[in-house]
């Protein structure tokens, strides 16, 4: 027998990047993708895609997996069920977050991350890092120094006690992000807006769960977007401004970019599907699942968040998978309490449904092109984070990370998900298409009923730099 030209060859498939969708067959040698074309020579193994639409596997560039909480909350998916839920839900690679605690060194906390997460990943992961405590030495030493080694981005919080910083701190850590050509993602919220608003409600005896989207409202959003955008300004360097929620945010971000600042922008499924009132429109503790921070908005604010995805305005979709559980002791319940609000551990989970949430009511539903789909939940993000071209398109020479879509109306429960979570926000939702295969590197992790992967077979990424802008020289002295 001669032979096999390949490992695998996907044959027919409807193959569609961000910028084109063509017909061929995929050959895949080693992991990567080695050929496009038609006809091509025989497979070790050969599945016949009859030409059902192939994009690249998603890139989660906002998840949360196993991130360190303050006890006795924690999250419900580490890198085992988390990168598993992913791969069955057509992610093929995360980039999930190294928390720095204040106090911590950034190593220390990018040691932490990576023994979380070896032996366990099923499929290939990154990590940004978290800015929380921007001493001298992180700011001077470890942060030039993890760059350097592939963590080329990291997020700011302007809220959140335990993580925030001030505007000083912000701009010396852009200020890195400049000399070392970083990318900074920024969650923008005012904290002292928030707080006082908290009291407020409390004071009232309002703290039931939807009084979490009362406690941020659109401007504190608003106002931190744009306070960001002009830090960023001043600093001369480009930002990502990470989950935005509604029409005020957009606002600002379109105002940047028509005065030519690089301000790029995140959004994310929470804020297409579901509203303020799914944290309850009584004082019902249930809303707390959907309990999550900027809070999700209105059906008017759903829609600029849909016109924003067609039009550019948004370089990316991510999940912020954020798993907490809503019974037991350690998730929405902290100790098994119904806690006020402000206690109410901030997250939804949406690793495994970002994907088809988007390709049902973007693709199917007519909403944004294929092409679009795939530059906002893959090529995109591995741009953003310096990925590409190894991971983020169907090219001669990337991994062959591939999902084949199987285009199928049906009822989304969470008994079909593999996240460790006991809900999904989405329950109950009519989806028009699910992953029929995945693909990392050339291996079926998941066929469309059961998942294969290995906890471990998931390989650490080192980023590059950035490249979704052109590199600019360093400024001059
Ligand atoms: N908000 C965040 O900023 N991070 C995780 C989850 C959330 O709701
Ligand atoms: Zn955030
Ligand atoms: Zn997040």
């Amino acid at each position: 027998m001669s032979h096999a030209a390949f490992d695998l060859v996907i044959r027919n498939a409807r193959v569609a990047t961000a910028s084109d969708t063509f017909d061929a067959d995929i050959g895949v040698r080693g992991g990567r993708i080695a050929q496009l074309g038609a006809e091509l020579g025989r497979g070790e193994r050969e599945i016949d895609a009859a030409g059902r639409v192939v994009t690249p596997g998603g890139v989660d560039a906002h998840c949360h997996l196993d991130q360190p909480m303050p006890p006795p909350v924690r999250m419900a998916d580490d890198f085992d069920t988390g990168t598993r839920a992913a791969a069955c839900g057509g992610t093929t690679t995360v980039i999930p977050f190294a928390a720095q605690e204040k106090g911590q060194s950034l190593r220390a906390a990018v040691a932490d991350y990576h023994q979380r997460a070896d032996g366990r990943a099923h499929i290939d992961y990154a990590f940004h890092l978290i800015v929380s405590d921007p001493t001298p030495q992180v700011l001077n030493v470890e942060l030039p120094a993890l760059i350097a080694e592939g963590y080329t981005s990291f997020k700011i919080y302007m809220t959140y006690d335990d993580l925030k910083l001030d505007d000083g701190q912000i701009l010396d850590v852009l200020e890195v992000a400049r000399s070392h050509g970083a990318m900074a993602m920024v969650h923008a919220e005012n904290a002292d807006c928030i707080e006082w608003l908290t009291k407020k409600l409390e004071a009232a005896g309002r703290t039931a769960p939807r009084f979490h989207a009362h406690a941020r409202p659109m401007l504190v959003e608003r106002e931190a977007t744009h306070r960001a955008i002009a830090l960023s300004q001043l600093v001369d360097v480009p930002i990502l401004i990470v989950h935005v929620s509604g029409r005020e945010a957009i606002e600002q971000i379109r105002w940047a970019r028509s005065q030519g600042l690089q301000v790029f922008a995140e959004t994310c499924p929470q804020y297409l599907f579901l509203t303020a009132e799914d944290l309850g429109i009584d004082d019902s503790y249930r809303g707390a699942r959907c309990v999550c921070s900027p809070p999700p908005r209105d059906k008017a604010n759903q829609e600029v968040i849909w016109n924003g995805l067609n039009d550019g305005l948004f370089t990316l979709f991510s999940s912020d998978h954020a798993p907490f559980n809503y019974d037991g002791t350690e998730g929405k319940k902290p100790g098994g309490e119904e806690v006020e609000f402000r206690h109410i551990p901030n997250g939804l989970a949406g690793i495994e449904t970002r994907m088809a949430l988007l390709y049902s009511e973007g693709v199917l539903a007519g909403r944004i092109t294929l092409e679009k789909f795939v530059e906002l939940t893959s090529t995109n993000p591995a741009k953003a984070y310096g990925l590409h071209p190894r991971k983020g398109t169907i090219a001669i020479g990337s991994d062959a990370d591939l999902v084949i879509w199987d285009e199928r109306e049906f009822v989304l429960h969470n008994t079909q998900l593999h996240h460790a979570v006991d809900h999904t926000p989405y329950e109950g939702m009519t989806l028009k298409a699910w992953p029929g295969l995945t693909l990392s590197r050339g291996e079926v992790v998941w066929d469309g009923r059961e998942f294969h992967g290995r906890a471990g077979r998931g390989h650490f990424l080192a980023c590059g730099a950035p490249s979704l802008l052109p590199r600019r020289s360093a400024r001059p002295a």
